[in-house]
């Protein structure tokens, strides 16, 4: 599609108030350096703030994407039938070692969840805004909010078993991956951990570097949600099983853009490592734009300096609260 021809898209669903979809014009990104004015028409929106119809929607494309047929990502031994969605988690299983405790992480992850908004879209044809969740505000009770109801994601029990239980209402109900049930139990006391406070502290100051605030935010509040929503999201490798995944790394994204609005140059570089060889003792290597992010195939590949500037002509998107 030509620059003209998107340009002109993005004006008419503009003008009918569908912004959202300025970044669904082309899936095969374009190399484009320059930021995109209309990116902050863009916007993911808080959950709480979301529209009732929008949540159903969302809720639904999710529930479309977990009906998809396999791309062949994951493996069959013929007694069960995978979909794209076991393929979404199957590719991060894959990499798992890749793109958890090193720098890859955050960009990964924007990644991931932009594949997430683009498949919604191109396979199940969401059209409203892709949704954040502002997790502080969950913290210690997240079985009570609005998100875990059977009108949305399902109610999350409170822990009583290491097991949990698997998703007992609402559109997710009985959702099931190669694995077996997703399951849930809420650990108050460590999801109580996830606060404001510690977002602060990542986000940091002008002289917090990357890597630091990557390390603080993967050990602190994204360790703790994944662990206290457990056991599936509590599961390193297949946790994009749950739904709620991409609500928490919505959030661990947001946390990133909002670190990176601090100075321009924390758009356009990066610095810290990748593990090519995890285990095996090898160095780890310094981590240049170029770095490839892939899911075997599902969409394109991209590379981090692609991901890098949210508000580029690739991805195009900000957030509501740094708007
Ligand atoms: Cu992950």
């Amino acid at each position: 599609m030509s620059d003209e021809k998107a340009e002109e898209i993005r004006q008419e669903l503009a003008a009918a108030g569908i912004s959202s979809a300025t970044s669904d014009l082309d899936f095969v990104p374009t190399k484009v350096s320059a930021a995109a004015a209309s990116c902050k028409t863009n916007v993911r929106v808080e959950w709480n703030r979301m529209t009732a119809a929008n949540k159903k929607s969302f809720i639904d494309a999710i529930v479309c994407l977990t009906k998809k047929p396999s791309r062949g990502v994951t493996p069959t031994d013929g007694t069960y039938t995978p979909t794209l969605w076991d393929d979404l988690y199957w590719t991060h299983s894959i990499q798992v070692n890749g793109v958890h405790s090193v720098d890859t992480f955050l960009p990964f992850h924007r990644y991931f969840v932009h594949v997430f908004d683009k498949l919604l879209r191109s396979e199940c044809g969401y059209t409203a805004p892709l949704p954040w969740w502002r997790e502080t505000d969950a913290a210690g009770k997240v079985k009570s909010t609005n998100l875990f109801t059977s009108s949305y994601f399902g109610t999350l029990p409170a822990r009583t078993s290491i097991a949990g239980s698997c998703i007992s209402d609402g559109p997710f109900k009985g959702l099931k991956g190669t694995f077996g049930c997703v399951a849930r139990g809420e650990n108050a006391t460590v999801t109580a951990r996830v606060t404001k406070a510690r977002e602060n502290e990542c986000h940091g100051n002008a002289t917090t570097t990357y890597r630091q605030h990557r390390i603080c935010v993967e050990s602190t509040n994204h360790s703790d949600m994944h662990i206290g929503i457990g056991p599936t999201m509590a599961d390193v490798a297949l946790s994009p099983a749950d739904p709620i995944f991409w609500m928490h790394h919505s959030y661990i994204d947001y946390q990133w853009k909002r670190w990176q609005n601090v100075a321009s140059s924390r758009s356009t570089s990066i610095e810290g490592c990748y593990n090519p060889g995890y285990g095996s003792g090898a160095p780890c290597l310094a981590l240049e734009l170029d770095h490839p992010l892939g899911v075997d195939g599902i969409v394109p590949d991209m590379t981090v300096g692609d991901i890098l500037n949210t508000e580029n002509n690739i991805l195009c998107y900000t957030y509501d609260d740094l708007l």
